[in-house]
């Protein structure tokens, strides 16, 4: 399992933050998110084997947000 911290733009509320955490968390292979509104960050237990952190990226995408590589 690897930890990552990744870059999350354009967040406003607490539903935003549940939003991102709901759309990491439904990845095969994500054991953990924990997203802050304050720091625009999600921190991310992953298993490398399974899940990109490219993919960690596209489901904070596809969930209506921006995460810059
Ligand atoms: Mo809050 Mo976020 O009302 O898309 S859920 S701004």
């Amino acid at each position: 399992m690897v930890e990552t911290v990744i870059r999350v733009e354009g967040m406003s509320c607490g539903g935003c933050v549940r939003s991102v955490t709901a759309a990491l968390k439904s990845l095969p292979g994500v054991t953990d998110a924990d997203v802050s509104l304050e720091s625009a960050q999600a921190r991310v237990q992953y298993d490398p084997a399974t899940v990109s952190e490219q993919q960690l990226r596209e489901a904070v995408e596809d969930a209506g947000f921006d995460a810059p590589a």
